[in-house]
């Protein structure tokens, strides 16, 4: 069984990673508080007898082989970066526990058919670069090695020469044969209420919803706040403090759970006695019905282009889009039959958040469990699950893990 005390071990050292201490988890890919944390998930990996590597992008694997002959690997893991100021757990639990599988392999002397690999993946959150998932899509060749010269963070820096600053290796194979994949398995917190508020201990992930991510960007006329009248300004400000306040309207009329988010939203150039000439917002929106995600994108077009006028430009940049996914019907009765062999009490569940998981969807068997958030908190400091769920979860995935790279 899961040993609670490892699994402490992992969550102290890696929440110490931050750079915004006292203030919850800020972690950004290739930062120091990155190299920090993977230097100490690599030490893990070895001391749990695994081989270390690390890809084109800094996404880490460690692998136990397998006695079949280049047989495809069991993978385990998550992110391990997070939002500005998030929590804990959001990423690295899944990593913690792909670490304590493996150490419960070496523990127990298995010796599987199959690889195992704990793998721990970088910007699913897109805090530094934008759009996220980028781990995982780059590994499933979903973004082209240009596009990793030509993605910046806000200080202008490539993906590439962030990895070179942090002292990675970015000219290593970025993009994964599927063939060498056999299950990609992640647990996650719920980052909801549901598990708390029932009871239940484990969530068997169905599905997950599709998500779309725009950077919106709304052009005026810089002026004096003193000496220009009313009705001779382009306020960049005013157009997109109104478009954003529409936004939410959208997501409600659409109905199926479908929702919408501004979490960015800069001002240009941010004087206070000075009429804001330009305004850069981000637009998050989601549904478990692709319908509902192109209905709703188009309504935003739309509304993004009837604000062009009176001498405000707009624009918008699509930076990510992902349908809706279903998880892997095999993986997800593994699960279900170790939670019932374990006794342990679990709920089918749709996820309202992206993860990892519905990248691999597309290239291998997929499946994900999630732990109970406490008062269904997430993406932010007060972030947090016991190491009573996670070591449950990681028994499920042991179970699991076990049967998928034993010999047929
Ligand atoms: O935004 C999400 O759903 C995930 O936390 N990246
Ligand atoms: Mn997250
Ligand atoms: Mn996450």
């Amino acid at each position: 069984m899961a040993n609670k005390e490892r699994l402490r071990q992992h969550l102290e050292t890696m929440s110490k990673f931050t750079a915004t201490p006292n203030e919850g988890m800020t972690r950004y890919s290739y930062s120091p508080e990155d190299v920090k944390t993977r230097t100490y998930i690599k030490e893990k990996m070895e001391q749990y007898g695994l081989t270390v590597s690390e890809d084109g992008l800094g996404n880490i694997f460690g692998k136990l082989e397998g006695t079949k002959e280049s047989a495809p690997s069991v993978l385990i893991g998550s992110h391990f970066d997070s939002v500005p100021h998030g929590g804990n757990y959001d990423g690295p639990a899944g990593i913690m526990a792909g670490l304590e599988v493996a150490a419960l392999f070496q523990e127990y002397g298995i010796k599987p058919a199959y690889p195992l690999e704990v793998i721990a993946l970088i910007e699913e959150e897109g805090s530094r670069f934008g759009g996220g998932l980028m781990g995982s899509r780059g590994i499933n060749g979903l973004i082209t090695d240009e596009e990793f010269h030509t993605i910046l963070d806000k200080d202008g820096i490539s993906v590439i020469e962030a990895m070179q600053e942090a002292g990675l290796d970015s000219s290593l194979p970025k993009h994964r044969d599927p063939k060498t994949m056999k299950a990609f398995l992640e647990l996650h917190i719920e980052q909801g209420p549901v598990l708390e508020e029932e009871n239940i201990t484990i969530g068997v992930v169905d599905a997950i919803v599709g998500l779309t991510q725009f950077e919106v960007t709304v052009e005026g006329k810089a002026g004096h706040a003193g000496t220009t009248p009313m009705g001779r300004r382009s306020d960049a400000l005013i157009t997109a403090a109104t478009i954003v306040s529409e936004l939410p309207k959208l997501a409600i009329d659409e109905g199926n759970g479908t929702v919408i988010t501004t979490g960015q939203f800069a001002v240009f150039p941010n004087g206070s006695n000075v009429i804001p000439d330009k305004v850069v917002f981000s637009i998050d929106l989601r549904s478990g019905e692709d319908v509902s995600i192109q209905r709703v994108m188009e309504k935003v077009q739309a509304l993004i282009e009837s604000h062009q006028k009176d001498g405000i430009q707009t624009s918008i940049e699509q930076q990510l889009y992902i349908k809706p996914k279903e998880l892997s019907e095999e993986i997800r009765s593994y699960l279900k039959e170790s939670t019932e062999k374990l006794g342990i009490s679990s709920i089918p569940m749709l996820s309202g958040a992206g993860h990892d998981a519905m990248v691999f969807s597309d290239y291998t068997e997929a499946g994900m469990i999630f732990i109970p958030s406490k008062d269904g908190l997430s993406h932010c400091p007060e972030e947090w699950s016991s190491l009573e769920h996670l070591a449950k979860g990681v028994d499920i995935l042991f179970e699991t893990a076990k049967k998928l790279t034993e010999a047929e």
